[in-house]
């Protein structure tokens, strides 16, 4: 039994050992105080040794802050995803079935948009087959508007994704708004739209798009139907959130999301979202990252300003693709050419003049295929001059171009890492990304690039 009230009167027999002998000479006495001067010497040593551990452990442990910067549709999103699936697989896992719905919808709006694209073919054979076809798969409209509710968007607002939790009205379109990840919007909208006991909008709508998918492989697998769309200029498989050759795959009672898909899926990002992982793996194992992933679009850039400052590094994504594309909304202004104008405005920023600049020329892979089939460079931008309308030489140059402005408008002279991207190719991306992490983690500055 424990009796707290006597403890005083016990003598522990530490105590005892710990002190002095009765009858210490004086030579005793000195050498017994030089022996415990060094010894509390010494754990002072340790003690300081353990604090100044504890310190820089905390310091190293201090979350690294990313800035995704680029305009609409150049890749950042896909980029932070790409990170996710690498570094930080459990809330990758975890949220990778919210993504089905989003998948669904951009196979639906492809769907759609061939059939709006085709509303005024002329009477020939082809015409009468879409107009047979435009028939059968008129319930997808609704579909459609089933989804966009379901995932708490108003008819025929593209898809988005933002800030905060909750769906809200911004203007001109609606928008999800999430700081939690994906899954917390997308898992937000699906709870609102299903009733009790009743199957949700999503599920609705697939019973509907496995009755047709026969029709909609016939639409995209018609020969003449796809020249139709080639003379409009559609490529829809150069767009975003392109799924028609995956239908019998994706339109599927049992479909699972894979990796790719969910890289490949299109969700648009409004204001400012914020990404938290904690990665798993390797030495850096329980690090966090933030990224702040911004909505590209013009309208929402007023909003970036904010995050400049306390971020460690901007990854900063031009698509080099769309050099023969036009702004969504101002037909007057080249695609590459606002992205160029947001490059000059970063490099020139005196607020990001120390923050790490790495520059992603991203969707090679379009542009890839664009160079081959004989879309010219130089029509497009006409101090490309005579060289070679071929990858090697057109990649050289844009990264050259982009370097030169980094160069010339900086204030003072910085580093920047400069990579050719596909952010869809994931092994490539995460390849990127393992390099990058290392330089962001070690602020080192040494490149190939060095601008001076
Ligand atoms: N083919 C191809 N598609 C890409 C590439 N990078 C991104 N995409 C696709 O392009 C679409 C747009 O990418 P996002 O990552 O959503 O673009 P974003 O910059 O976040 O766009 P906002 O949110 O509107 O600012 C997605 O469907 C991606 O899968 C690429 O290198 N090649
Ligand atoms: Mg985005």
């Amino acid at each position: 039994m424990v009796n707290f009230t006597r403890s005083e009167d016990l003598i522990d027999p530490l105590s005892r050992v710990l002190e002095p002998p009765a009858n210490e000479t004086s030579e005793q006495r000195a050498a017994r105080e030089a022996r415990e001067a060094e010894a509390r010497r010494v754990s002072d040593r340790i003690d300081e040794q353990i604090r100044s551990e504890k310190q820089a452990n905390s310091r190293n442990r201090a979350p690294v802050k990313v800035l995704m910067l680029g305009q609409a549709e150049s890749g950042k999103s896909t980029t932070v995803k790409v990170f996710q699936m690498s570094y930080a697989r459990q809330s990758w896992e975890a949220e990778r079935m919210s993504w089905r719905t989003v998948i669904h919808l951009n196979l639906v709006r492809s769907v759609n948009r061939i059939l709006a694209v085709l509303e005024n073919v002329p009477e020939t054979e082809t015409a009468g087959r879409v107009n047979l076809l435009r028939m059968r798969l008129s319930p997808l409209r609704r579909v459609q508007r089933d989804l966009e509710m379901h995932l708490g968007l108003a008819e025929g607002d593209e898809l988005h994704a933002a800030a905060d939790t909750g769906v809200f009205r911004c203007p001109a379109e609606v928008c999800l708004r999430s700081q939690n990840g994906w899954a917390n919007a997308l898992g937000l909208a699906r709870q609102k739209t299903r009733g009790q006991g009743k199957r949700s909008l999503a599920e609705e709508a697939l019973e509907v798009i496995l009755m047709s998918r026969d029709d909609i492989a016939a639409l995209w697998g018609d020969d003449e139907v796809r020249t139709a769309l080639d003379v409009r200029g559609l490529r829809l498989e150069d767009q975003s959130g392109f799924f028609l050759d995956d239908l019998y795959r994706i339109a599927h009672r049992g479909y699972e999301p894979t990796d790719d898909d969910v890289v490949r899926a299109r969700l648009r990002t409004v204001g400012v979202q914020e990404f938290r992982f904690f990665v798993e793996i390797g030495g850096e194992a329980g690090r966090e990252w933030i990224f702040y992933d911004v909505g590209g679009s013009r309208s929402h850039r007023g909003v970036w300003h904010p995050y400049f400052t306390d971020v460690k590094a901007i990854i900063f994504l031009a698509p080099i693709s769309v050099f023969d594309e036009k702004l969504e909304g101002d037909p007057s202004v080249n695609l590459l050419e606002d992205s160029i104008k947001l490059w000059t405005t970063v490099c020139k920023s005196k607020l990001l003049s120390k923050v790490q600049l790495i520059l992603f020329l991203n969707k090679c892979d379009i542009l890839e295929r664009k160079l081959a089939r004989g879309v010219s460079l130089k029509r497009y931008i006409p101090t490309y001059g005579d060289r070679k309308n071929d990858m090697p030489t057109a990649s050289k140059y844009l990264r050259n171009q982009f370097l030169e402005i980094a160069r010339k408008q900086s204030p003072e002279p910085r580093t920047v890492h400069c990579f050719m991207t596909t952010a869809i190719d994931t092994r490539a991306t995460a390849k990127t990304l393992a390099a990058i992490r290392g330089r962001i983690l070690n602020d080192n500055l040494q490149s190939a690039e060095l601008l001076r």
